[in-house]
């Protein structure tokens, strides 16, 4: 994949990062910069689907851009922007709702979720039903080789390619490129502090990243353990413990989390204890980017620049297929 071209956004529907959204694909993102050329974007469109508030929308994603170049990336290396400032994304998507049908799209997990979560058809809006081909649009119209994701939005991935393929059938020309899902095996899906469902901003089971101390030690100290497990004297599983999970993540003294595996297994430490390292491993592991993100907070008109600059490099990719999309479907001004 050198040389090679990716696409990739992160919805702010939430006020703030979770250890999910890093470790099943920002890691990955950012380590792609110096491989590729890279189009990294703040999904504000998509966060229309839950959040009807405007100053908890403005908040968001405020914070998510703070939070997404905190973690590293560099506007030097990758073209990084707000998906509404590319008016071209919107296009696309009225455009290709034309290439999907209405039974492909009632399979898709993000409207089959909140159905499942006893929501009924009456109050599950069209920009929810609709979330997959403004995603498919955000994609297609980079022509990227790869879109690095966490295996949520496998699915996503391969829609876009579905509707790239009956595109191109359509017209009996290549015009879209069909990209590859670049998910992590080992990291693709974070589980949540549950102990059972995915982490997700929506489900409350998250551990963030920059919020307050507090915040992040009640999340780490109501963190689901061995269930099987009543008093610190009893031997402990390790095995898919989301404890141990998280401080195989981030906590980088190695030899700390052996010696806890080994006394959890044995019956020789508590749960608190366990939890407390997991949270000084947490403080240690984010706090280059905690100060990253004081910097930035403190220098809003170098954020809005870099925001700009991202457009205005984006738009001109994206303005290049719209066109072509256009010439092809014979709409020509
Ligand atoms: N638990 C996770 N494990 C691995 N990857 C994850 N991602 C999210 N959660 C996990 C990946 O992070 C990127 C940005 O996700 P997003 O915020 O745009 O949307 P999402 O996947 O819907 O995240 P949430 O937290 O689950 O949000 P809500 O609750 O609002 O739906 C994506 O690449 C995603 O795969």
């Amino acid at each position: 994949m050198e040389n090679k071209r990716v696409v990739s956004g992160i919805n702010p529907s939430g006020s703030s990062l979770h250890i999910g959204n890093y470790f099943g694909a920002i890691k990955h993102q950012i380590g792609l910069q110096e491989k590729m050329e890279t189009y990294y974007f703040v999904a504000d469109l998509h966060a229309l689907t839950t959040v009807k508030d405007k100053e908890t929308l403005q908040e968001n994603i405020k914070n998510v851009v703070l939070d997404y170049l905190a973690l590293g990336l560099n506007p030097d290396r990758c073209v990084f922007f707000r998906q509404s400032d590319v008016p071209q994304h919107s296009q696309m998507a009225v455009v290709l709702g034309n290439y999907v049908t209405y039974s492909h799209m009632k399979r898709m997990h993000a409207f089959k979720d909140k159905l499942q979560k006893g929501e009924n058809e009456e109050s599950i809006n069209m920009g929810l039903f609709n979330y997959p081909i403004l995603m498919a649009a955000d994609i297609l119209l980079y022509k990227p080789d790869g879109v690095p994701v966490g295996e949520d939005q496998r699915q996503h991935v391969e829609i876009a390619r579905d509707i790239a393929d009956s595109f191109n059938k359509a017209y009996k020309k290549e015009v879209l490129v069909l990209p590859e899902p670049m998910i992590s095996t080992e990291t693709g899906k974070i589980i949540g502090t549950d102990g059972t469902r995915k982490m997700s901003k929506s489900l409350g089971n998250v551990i963030e990243i920059f919020a307050d101390e507090e915040i992040i030690k009640k999340q780490i100290m109501g963190c689901f353990t061995d269930p099987n497990r009543l008093k610190a004297t009893d031997p402990g599983t390790v095995e898919g413990n989301p404890v141990f999970v998280f401080h195989d993540l981030f906590n980088e003294d190695k030899a700390e989390v052996e010696d806890l595996k080994n006394r959890y297994r044995e019956g020789r430490v508590g749960d608190v204890e366990v939890k407390e390292k997991l949270f000084a491993a947490h403080q240690r592991y984010f706090e280059a980017a905690k100060k990253k993100r004081e910097e930035l907070t403190r220098n809003p008109e170098l954020v809005q620049k870099i925001l700009r600059d991202g457009a205005n490099k984006a738009i001109k990719l994206a303005s290049a297929t719209i066109n072509e999309v256009y010439e092809t479907v014979g709409i020509v001004n």
